[in-house]
């Protein structure tokens, strides 16, 4: 619902909690963690936190798109949880598909253009086909990006664009003398989107483990105890709320 607050359009969610639209970031990334502990806190095997955590994906995708945030990262396997069980990675791996049957309809009809970030040719070949039906099912949209990083790591993806600029210099069509961050920057496997403005963590660790480490390093960051399984509309309002006070005393003393 849109209405309109002291000049200033706002929507208003279900539960009647409204949100300024101005300042607003246009890229939110986030760490969704503390899945396996949600559910070891509720005698649940791990597994079960994962397929929980999946349901908040949905829930949160569409949050964005109707609050009008352009682009949505979402980390969901980072280089070091291959270290996690191989039944626990097998699972974690069938997520996508799953997630393609359920929620491939609403992406569509959203306009969601989906990308992914990350080595995806590690994943295993049925992971690596549901990212091929992904990317072309939703190829021509053009409303919100998701992007999500699956085997990412920030540190790799540094090293990924340095060599991909170096075959440019090798190539001849490149020289090191005009490297620059800018030149750098789009070599990364997020090339063409925004930086992200607002990173935000759940489950309480105050880090950012490798994830976007060259892109945020002007973000706002946003942590909260609240387990990813646990995380609602409500609590992303408070982190944009959160986000854009930040902006309002920024913009104050400047
Ligand atoms: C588990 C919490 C959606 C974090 C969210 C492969 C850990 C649920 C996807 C997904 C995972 C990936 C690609 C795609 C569509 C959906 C996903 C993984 C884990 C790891 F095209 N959730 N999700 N992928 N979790």
């Amino acid at each position: 619902m849109l209405k309109w607050i002291l000049g200033k359009r706002t929507r208003t969610s279900d539960r009647g909690v409204s949100l300024p639209s101005g300042n607003l970031p246009a890229h939110v990334a986030i760490i969704m963690d503390g899945n396996g502990r949600w559910a070891n806190r509720r005698g649940l095997p791990r597994v079960a936190g994962h397929r929980a955590g999946m349901s908040k994906v949905r829930e949160v995708i569409r949050a964005c798109d109707e609050l009008g945030i352009r682009c949505l990262t979402l980390y969901a396997f980072s280089t070091e949880n291959w270290k996690r069980p191989p039944q626990e990675v097998e699972y974690l791996m069938r997520l996508p598909e799953e997630f393609f049957r359920t929620e491939i309809d609403e992406l569509v009809e959203r306009g969601v253009r989906v990308r992914f970030i990350g080595d995806t040719s590690q994943l295993p070949p049925y992971t690596q086909e549901t990212v091929q039906r992904t990317l072309e099912k939703t190829r021509d949209n053009h409303g919100m990006i998701v992007n999500f990083a699956l085997n990412y790591g920030g540190r790799a993806d540094i090293v990924g664009a340095v060599k991909a600029y170096a075959r440019e210099v090798a190539s001849g069509l490149a020289s090191w003398d005009e490297l620059d961050e800018a030149r750098l920057d789009a070599h990364l496997s997020t090339a063409g989107l925004p930086d992200p403005d607002l990173v935000i963590r759940t489950s309480g660790e105050i880090r950012l483990s490798n994830f976007l480490i060259w892109q945020a390093a002007y973000a706002e960051l946003w942590f909260t105890d609240v387990l990813w399984p646990d995380f609602t509309r409500e609590h992303l309002e408070q982190a944009l709320r959160d986000y854009q006070r930040r902006k309002r005393r920024f913009g104050g003393i400047k």
